[in-house]
């Protein structure tokens, strides 16, 4: 891997990192926090003396409503603004690795596709379950891309075919199969009562049951990707897919991911050695 490749590799030498901080309000160390919240109540002096009894709770003290308003009868909106007694040891904060794999240009993937594979590299794409929110996957499926980066329609090599949304997992699963896909790449947006949990899960399990072979190029399962904004409570292991793309994911990042993961043979550094 290039050193420099590491996402969130935080380059600060420890030595010039503050060791024990806390958090900023009006003037620096004077640990005041905001915070916002919905209370199932109507609006009221009883209201915001529940709003403060939660914030004195969560280790608010003092705190105070600074805001506070109805939502419809029976709901109430807080910000509450308070004192925590926390600390930070911020140097002694391990920061992970970022990224396991090399960010290749756009012309060292189309390089990578056509040197291993010998034809084009077929991504599957969809928002599946009752999700319609597709502006997540077309940044990174279509041209048109996201963060300055094209996405990956924009590579000769990658044929790519984007489902768009509220698709089914039987839907997913014969395209998948009609198409011959290497990877599919599966969008959850909504998480209300963990639709993005539960609807990644059961889309993996359907792909582990109609697919006996592992991942590989042409033969086996197909990589299976899920990307959104809030999956960060969840790892790959328990949702049974491959690799989990969160906020602010570029396409340069999955095409690079797709090569490292598919054509494993394959090295920026000297692409002949892959070949076969
Ligand atoms: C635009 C939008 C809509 C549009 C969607 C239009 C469309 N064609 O997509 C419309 C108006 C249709 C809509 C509808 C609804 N929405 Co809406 N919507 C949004 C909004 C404002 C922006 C989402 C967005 O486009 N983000 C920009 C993209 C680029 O970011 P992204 O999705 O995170 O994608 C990036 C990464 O996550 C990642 N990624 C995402 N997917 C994938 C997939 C792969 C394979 C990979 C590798 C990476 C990846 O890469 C992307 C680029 O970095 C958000 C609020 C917000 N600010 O996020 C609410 C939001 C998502 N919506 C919400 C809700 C509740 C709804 C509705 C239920 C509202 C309603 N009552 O009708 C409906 C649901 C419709 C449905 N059936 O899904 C909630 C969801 C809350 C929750 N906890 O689930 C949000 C968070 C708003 C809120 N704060 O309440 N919405």
């Amino acid at each position: 891997m290039r050193p420099q490749d590491s996402a969130t590799t935080d380059r600060t030498a420890p030595q010039d990192l503050p060791s024990i901080i806390r958090p900023y309000g009006d003037t620096t160390g004077d640990a005041m926090v905001q915070l916002s919240f919905s209370l199932p109540v109507p609006a009221g002096k009883r209201a915001e003396l529940a709003a403060l009894q939660l914030a004195g709770k969560m280790g608010l003290e003092p705190a105070s409503v600074v805001h506070s308003k109805a939502m419809g009868p029976n709901f109430t909106f807080f910000i509450v603004y308070g004192k925590v007694n926390h600390l930070i040891d911020y140097a002694g904060i391990e920061v992970p690795e970022g990224r396991e794999y090399p960010l290749l240009s756009g012309k060292e993937i189309d390089l990578a596709i056509r040197t291993v594979l010998s034809r084009r590299m077929v991504v599957v794409g969809a928002c599946i379950g009752t999700d319609a929110h597709t502006v997540g996957i077309d940044a990174i499926l279509n041209v048109k891309g996201f963060a300055g980066e094209k996405g990956l329609e924009y590579h000769r090599e990658i044929q790519v075919i984007n489902m768009g949304a509220q698709v089914t997992v039987e839907e997913l699963v014969e395209r998948a199969k009609a198409e011959n896909a290497d990877a599919v790449l599966v969008s959850q947006v909504v998480t209300q009562k963990n639709a993005h949990i539960h609807n990644t899960k059961q889309m993996a399990a359907a792909f582990h049951a109609a697919y006996p072979t592992a991942v590989g190029p042409g033969m086996g399962r197909p990589l299976l990707i899920a990307g959104g904004p809030r999956f960060d409570t969840v790892t790959e292991q328990e949702l049974g897919v491959d690799r989990i793309f969160g906020k602010g994911t570029t396409p340069r990042e999955v095409a690079s991911y797709l090569v490292h993961a598919l054509l494993p043979s394959w090295t920026p550094e000297n692409p002949a050695e892959g070949e076969r």
